[in-house]
């Protein structure tokens, strides 16, 4: 997405940047400011101060066409992040874990708004750290299962109430359904062959897309806080010990169910040639990794984890994986809308990614289930 950001930058102007940075209490003064990462939603800037302590934060622009309550999303990180931060004072870990701050501006507001209405925050930058977009080997894929078990546990005992629902239908299947059925009913494009690959997979699989959310209903899956959006990018990496330090992005933290997470986990993090790439027909889901993420998920994730829990795992990783390709797909035929796109046919591309990579879960289900079974 790195033209994308680009174009942001000049769009904004790195003078504005600058002003709007400026407004958060900064111990230093600002020598850069950069586009950074790969978010499908905010725009999101490095900044850069000439100080020697904390010398770098994260700037972003809240898109308030997805997060309609912006206010409402700052409220909800206050209220974990202490949650977590007490809780690892209390009982410290025995290695480095870290939980991203919000910072405040001059005025000791959590957020900004600018002459245009954008809604900007500033959150601090995990010290030492880097992220990845596709997975090195099994050692890294335990990590990242080590992090999104450790960021399960450490809200595991905040009730899920106290938190907002920022992100309404967020993960909900049957809604994406719903919404693919209206867009496609009144799409234009033409009917390539990549198109109607994408309707006839959507099409036979729409009843069993009910899954997760018929064992929520019946009480077999409780509503727990989740990440929302664990993508192997969001966990960063201590760049002198290799290990997962910190998972960020944490706008979608919500109740929900953790089912939701380990699926988006396991469909970016056993995707080696990452969900970006070109060469969709190639796709595969790669069964090591998944036992890797597993292992380090359940090193952590063992005490609050039930038996109705674990019968739902291959399900929720063929059902997140299919849901972020119906929802590309919609938002390709709906005119790219909700994600970024660099050109007219990304979402498309994404969503045969998406697919392929179910194709590829589907036709591996027993191997998938005996690695669940045997690492429970
Ligand atoms: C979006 O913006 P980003 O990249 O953090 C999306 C996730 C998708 C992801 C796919 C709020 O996340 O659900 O899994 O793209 N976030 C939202 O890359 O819709
Ligand atoms: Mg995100």
């Amino acid at each position: 997405m790195t033209e994308n950001l680009t174009e942001n930058l000049q769009i904004l102007g790195t003078d504005n940047l600058i002003a709007i940075a400026n407004q958060f209490a900064l111990q230093g003064k600002i020598i850069d400011v950069r586009a950074f990462g790969s978010g499908n939603i905010n725009d999101t800037f490095l900044v850069t101060l000439d100080s020697s302590k904390d010398n770098n934060f994260i700037l972003q622009r809240i898109n308030t066409q997805v997060f309609r309550q912006p206010d409402m999303v700052m409220n909800n990180m206050r209220i974990f992040t202490e949650h977590i931060q007490k809780r690892l004072q209390t009982t410290p870990l025995e290695r480095r874990w870290e939980v991203p701050r919000v910072l405040l501006t001059e005025d000791a507001e959590n957020h900004l708004q600018d002459a245009e209405g954008s809604f900007w925050r500033a959150i601090s930058f995990i010290k030492d750290s880097q992220s990845f977009d596709v997975m090195h080997d099994t050692e890294h894929a335990k990590e990242i299962g080590y992090a999104l078990g450790m960021f399960h546990n450490l809200i595991s005992d905040l009730q899920s109430e106290k938190l907002a629902d920022t992100l309404e239908g967020f993960h909900i299947t049957p809604l994406y359904i719903r919404h693919y059925e209206e867009v496609a009913a009144k799409a234009s494009q033409e009917q390539s062959s990549e198109v109607n690959y994408c309707s006839q997979f959507v099409e036979s699989r729409k009843t069993w897309a009910h899954v997760l959310e018929n064992a929520k209903a019946e009480g077999r899956l409780p509503l727990r806080l989740m990440h929302g959006d664990p993508k192997i990018n969001n966990v960063m990496f201590d760049t002198a010990t290799g290990k997962a330090v910190s998972v960020i992005d944490l706008d979608t933290v919500k109740p929900g169910l953790v089912h939701y997470d380990i699926g988006d986990c396991l469909r970016s993090g056993c995707n080696p040639l990452g969900e970006e790439t070109d060469e969709w027909e190639r796709v595969h889901f790669d069964t090591d990794l998944c036992q890797g993420i597993l292992q380090g998920y359940l090193s952590v994730a063992k005490e609050f984890l039930t038996e109705n829990d674990y019968a739902y795992i291959y399900d929720a990783i063929r059902l997140i994986t299919f849901e972020l390709g119906l929802r590309f797909f919609a938002d390709y035929l709906a005119g790219n809308v909700y994600f970024k796109v660099k050109n007219p046919e990304h979402n498309l591309k994404r969503a045969l990614v998406q697919f392929k990579l179910t194709e590829s879960i589907e036709s591996q289900e027993t191997t998938i289930r005996n690695i669940i079974q045997d690492i429970k």
